[in-house]
């Protein structure tokens, strides 16, 4: 568990039924981590230090994010103070300590390490009709928090701003990764309201107003609220998303965000520019996505003699 302030920790849905009221464990005062049985470590990076965790709560299945949060100022000369200092290495002018902050500052190690090898995929249109449409048809990945925010049943006091256009209306807020204490790592997702569009896969140029309209809004929205202008965001799409009901990443550009790199986002000015040159882009152009060795894709790519 992160227990200082640097950390945090998120639970993800244990169950449809809990779900659907938008109701969460983070109203009662019991942790909802606390009775966590740990299964195992799903992920773990290093560099971007969060660790996704399999466990149970009350013998229900729980996915746990736990995600160091960047440093923070009003913190920053205590844990230069109050820390213990060992050095590791001197060499000219250069030295390398390792730093042992204080307990309240600290945060517990998690050791235990999955690793889990990762492919990239190349998928044409032809593949995406044969081998990954029916596939995610045929997976239950659940929309519901998606639904929950859209219909207000959950997180509506975070909502920054809203379009309520049903064909080109989104609504913009602070992604769950983001603690919105620091704007070093600002993180805002826009989500549209209407329910037909997956994914970047799905889009065509009858779509440019709705993403102009985002653009435009989510950007001028974030200037607005928090000072941030356009030149300062990192705004894209993911392919593959892990959800599909189409959204827009608003990420800091300062931020290097999980999943920006260029083998999965997909910047959203490059995509209105590709569907004003050809509205069937997305429809037949090859994508190329990394995919986990678990991941129930990649095994139809490798059965279909794809990778
Ligand atoms: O594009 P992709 O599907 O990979 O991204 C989904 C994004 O939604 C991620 O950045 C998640 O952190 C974010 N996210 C996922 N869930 C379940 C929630 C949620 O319940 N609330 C909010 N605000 N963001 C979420």
């Amino acid at each position: 568990m992160a227990e200082n302030e640097n950390g945090r920790a998120t639970k993800r849905p244990k169950s449809e039924a809990d779900n659907e009221t938008g109701d969460t464990d983070e109203k009662s005062t019991e942790s909802p981590v606390a009775n966590l049985v740990v299964t195992r470590i799903l992920r773990e990076c290093a560099r971007e230090k969060n660790v996704f965790i399999h466990g149970k709560v009350k013998d229900q299945d729980a996915v746990v994010i736990l995600e160091k949060t960047p440093f923070r100022q009003d913190t920053l000369s205590e844990l230069l103070k109050a820390s213990e200092l060992k050095l590791e290495m001197k060499n000219d002018v250069y030295s390398t300590f390792q730093l042992h902050a204080p307990a309240h500052l600290n945060e517990k190690h998690i050791k235990k390490y999955l690793h889990q090898e990762v492919f990239l995929v190349e998928e044409s249109g032809e593949d995406y009709r044969n081998l990954t449409l029916p596939y995610i048809s045929g997976q239950s990945f659940s929309l519901q928090w998606v639904y929950n925010i859209l219909e207000k049943k959950a997180e509506a006091d975070r909502i920054v701003f809203e379009d309520p256009d049903p064909k080109t209306g989104f609504v913009l807020l602070p992604d769950f990764k983001w603690d919105q204490k620091q704007l070093q790592d600002l993180y805002l997702i826009a989500i549209i309201h209407r329910r037909d569009v997956k994914s970047l896969r799905d889009l065509t140029s009858e779509h440019l107003p709705l993403l102009t309209n985002i653009r435009r809004k989510g950007e001028d929205t974030i200037l607005q609220k928090y000072s941030v202008s356009a030149s300062k965001l990192r705004v894209y799409l993911h392919y593959q998303p892990s959800y599909y009901h189409l959204h827009v990443h608003f990420t800091s550009l300062e931020y290097n965000a999980p999943g920006c790199g260029v083998e999965r986002a997909h910047l959203l000015s490059d995509v209105i520019q590709n569907l004003e040159a050809d509205s069937t882009y997305y429809h037949n152009r090859s994508l190329t996505f990394p995919l986990r060795a678990d991941d129930g894709l990649l095994l139809r790519f490798r059965e279909a003699g794809k990778l």
